[in-house]
């Protein structure tokens, strides 16, 4: 980075509170001496350190995890909407940052400034979504078969929510999580990925502070970043945390869950994707490709949205391939804080050495690389983390197309007519997000029919990333069965239950029974 941007990038740093080295573990504004090891955080946009972090020990997450137990005791007796009026003010302070976190998460994690800013623009939104759902915590009534009896239900808070977050979302996904279950009543514990600590640490000193403000218990609101095995496996296994949601890979989401379900709490999974468009004869293609273009480029192909398999009608396949090939040679790759870029780094170089060995299997699976997937060299590309993005030629079976590769390597493969299309679709362990490019409504009606996709969504002319936090968010298959963000995922973050009230004067059964005096 060039002398004048470093200055900048420092008074952010600065203004969002990191210094040289930060604490590990925060309840509300209030960070707490952290016994774990030192975590540097490498800024994947020219290799520098940004700062550092002293880890919290399993015994830290434990006091967290004590302290959030506590916290919620007197949070689930405020009422709702003035939980929602928190939030509000949270969503407020978000919105006074919006550029700079946005910037700090283009720094941290790779993403281009307009989508770290859209990112926290995500995470502004759902506040707001939160806010109103404070108010429409609902349940249904029902008619009693007894006379002179009153059913309904109700949901109550639920306890203490662990969120588990992944790199590539390192601020969005923790608030659809933290603002719904803060309004539900719930306390949070948060335990970001590791390679974006400080993203962490500046959310937490922007929503901490308006819970200090707020003058409800600090550990409602909790961070503690540390490894896997001392924070995210001690979370898993605790069983004052009723409800552990988390983002990541498939094999996390397996061991999430498998601790989860020993102690028979709750996971909520949102994991992998290997997301498809289908391009039929009379799709749009000017529309598709500039869905595919930001489905398959954008964040530099890290979003567990992302457009991995392009499913192409024959008759179209050449056409649509010409096409992207050259949208894709005027990608601009470099710097994600110069407006003019396009597609920034990767997280670090394990993410590029995973793409090599991707690429490698392609061929040896019988693949051909129709462009890009050169690994960058020479000026701010000598970080080690610019590739190029990539095109590929597949079939759907290999068994490298058969899993999520964290990086932008769009796979295309032909379909000769729609039901193939669709089993093709279908044929892959994961089932998050999909598409379908057409004007025919015979075909978009059988896409989202029950004989269609088998994704948590399914859209028509609109690619699979960039989703709207105002719909539940999540997938079928291994992507792991959660939705969280907007619709009723809220549900999920409290605990239901069912009351039936006598204002007879008897003492009738149900199903009719008669039982002694009764
Ligand atoms: C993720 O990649 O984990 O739909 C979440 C999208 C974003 C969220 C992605 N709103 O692409």
């Amino acid at each position: 980075m060039r002398r004048g941007e470093e200055i900048v990038m420092q008074k952010i740093l600065d203004g969002l509170g990191i210094g040289k080295t930060s604490r590990g573990a925060a309840a509300g504004s209030r960070w707490l001496e952290c016994g774990g090891g030192v975590l540097e955080s490498v800024s994947p946009v020219d290799g520098k350190v940004l700062g550092r972090v002293v880890q919290a020990s399993p015994e830290d997450c434990d006091r967290v995890i004590a302290r959030a137990a506590e916290a919620f005791r007197e949070w689930r007796m405020v009422p709702a909407p003035k939980r929602g009026e928190v939030v509000r003010r949270i969503g407020n302070a978000f919105r006074e940052r919006k550029q700079d976190l946005g910037a700090l998460v283009s720094l941290e994690m790779g993403k281009i400034r307009a989508e770290g800013e859209g990112e926290v623009q995500e995470l502004i939104d759902i506040c707001d979504f939160a806010v109103g759902q404070s108010r429409m915590l609902y349940g249904f009534t029902m008619h009693s078969e007894r006379p002179g009896h009153r059913m309904y239900e109700q949901y109550h808070p639920l306890g203490t929510v662990g969120v588990i977050t992944a790199f590539n979302f390192p601020v969005a996904v923790w608030a659809w999580n933290a603002m719904i279950a803060l309004v539900c009543g719930d306390a949070v514990v948060w335990k970001p990925s590791s390679k974006v600590p400080l993203c962490a640490v500046a959310a937490m000193n922007i929503a901490g502070r308006v819970i200090a403000e707020s003058g409800y218990p600090d550990g409602v609101l909790n961070v503690v970043i540390g490894g896997g095995k001392d924070v995210g496996e001690k979370m898993a296994s605790d069983v004052r945390v009723p409800l552990v949601s988390a983002t990541g890979s498939v094999p996390m989401g397996r061991r999430v869950a498998e601790l989860v379900a020993a102690r028979l709490g709750k996971p909520l999974l949102e994991l992998g994707g290997n997301n498809a468009v289908i391009v039929t004869p009379g799709a749009d293609l000017d529309l598709a490709l500039r869905a595919v273009l930001f489905g398959a480029v954008g964040t530099s192909g890290q979003r567990c949205t992302t457009i991995r398999r392009l499913i192409v009608h024959h008759s179209v396949f050449d056409r649509l391939k010409d096409l992207l090939v050259s949208a894709y040679r005027q990608v601009r790759i470099g710097n994600p804080l110069d407006a003019a870029t396009l597609m920034g780094p990767l997280v670090d170089r394990e993410a590029v050495e995973a793409m090599q060995k991707a690429l490698g299997e392609i061929r040896a699976q019988g693949g051909r690389v129709l462009y890009g997937g050169e690994v960058l060299t020479g000026g701010l590309y000598d970080a080690g983390t610019y590739v190029s993005p990539c095109i590929c030629e597949v079939e759907n079976h290999y068994p490298v197309v058969q899993r999520e590769t964290f990086a932008p390597i769009l796979y295309m493969i032909r379909y000769e007519d729609f039901d193939q299309a669709l089993e093709l679709h279908n044929a892959v362990p994961q089932g998050l997000t999909s598409a379908v490019f057409t004007n025919d409504l015979r075909e978009s009606e059988k896409f989202l029919s029950h004989a269609g996709s088998d994704c948590g969504i399914a859209n028509v002319n609109v690619s699979t990333s960039g989703a709207e936090i105002g719909g539940a968010f999540g997938g079928e298959k291994e992507s792991g069965g959660g939705r969280e963000s907007g619709s009723d995922a809220w549900k999920a973050y409290m605990r239901r239950q069912t009351s039936t009230i006598n204002w007879s004067g008897d003492m009738p059964l149900a199903q009719g029974i008669k039982f002694g005096a009764s």
